[in-house]
């Protein structure tokens, strides 16, 4: 329980992001700050926290704490009947699902399309990635992983292996590519980063999988100057201290 309390005391801090000389230089930026309710050690937010930041984008951030049931209320549930987080009030259009919002943001306010290509089949391969992070990887990420983190259950063997299997299709993906969907950064290494990052504060050994080492490193790299250690490996040591102490 004081794990959870000391995540609480961190997570409830209203804080904006940002780049105001960034901001000027770009005419597609919105007119107020986009709002985003989030926790810092939710993994969807994250990666939307992340994005935002590679866009330099204003977020607000209005910490919504899912474990005292803060988006239960009337008025989160008006606005979010799913009532997850993130989501995002863009001067009133409301969105949820990270990989939406994260796709959205880059329509509506990018300079350019390279982190969500407009060409029909370079699109539908960050699509197909990001279908795969909801769906597989990440997905199986949960399976071995929310039943330890949240109901204190043991490590599942089969669980770990099915994780490993979907970590191994990855790895192929990424045969002759520096990126999940090409040669470019796109949101799909943003959405799948946040995943292999929590393995990794967890501890699972993915060394076997040489693609996808080298993929992390270079990953990791290219979003160091957009909050990778702040934003996401911040978040995911918050978690491994949860998962370990819990
Ligand atoms: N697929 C969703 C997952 C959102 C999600 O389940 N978020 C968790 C926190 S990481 C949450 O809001 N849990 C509270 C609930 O579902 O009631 C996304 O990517 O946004």
């Amino acid at each position: 329980m004081k794990t959870v309390s000391t995540l609480l005391v961190i997570c409830l801090t209203i804080t904006v992001i940002g780049n105001a000389a960034a901001l000027s230089k770009n005419s597609k930026m919105p007119t107020q700050p986009i709002k985003l309710y989030y926790l810092p050690p939710s993994p969807p937010c994250r990666a939307v926290v992340m994005t935002a930041k590679v866009l330099s984008l204003d977020l607000e951030l209005i910490p919504t704490n899912i474990l005292e049931g803060a988006h239960l209320t009337p008025e989160y549930t008006k606005m979010n009947p799913q009532h997850t987080i993130p989501t995002m009030d863009d001067s009133g259009f409301i969105l949820w699902e990270s990989r939406a919002i994260m796709a959205y943001l880059v329509n509506a306010y990018g300079r350019d399309d390279s982190l969500y290509p407009k060409n029909p089949r370079q699109r539908a391969i960050v699509d197909q990635r990001l279908n795969f992070d909801i769906g597989t990887l990440f997905a199986r990420y949960a399976g071995l992983y929310i039943p330890m983190l949240f109901r204190g259950e043991e490590y599942s063997e089969e669980n770990a292996n099915k994780l490993n299997e979907a970590l191994g299709w990855l790895d192929t993906f990424l045969d002759g590519r520096a990126f999940v969907a090409g040669e470019n950064l796109t949101i799909a290494d943003i959405t799948i980063i946040v995943t292999i990052t929590n393995i990794d504060a967890f501890g699972f050994d993915f060394s076997q999988h040489e693609n996808l080492k080298k993929w992390y490193e270079r990953t990791k790299k290219a979003l160091e100057p957009y909050g990778y250690h702040e934003i996401d490996m911040a978040g995911a040591q918050m978690l491994a201290s949860y998962l370990k102490k819990g």
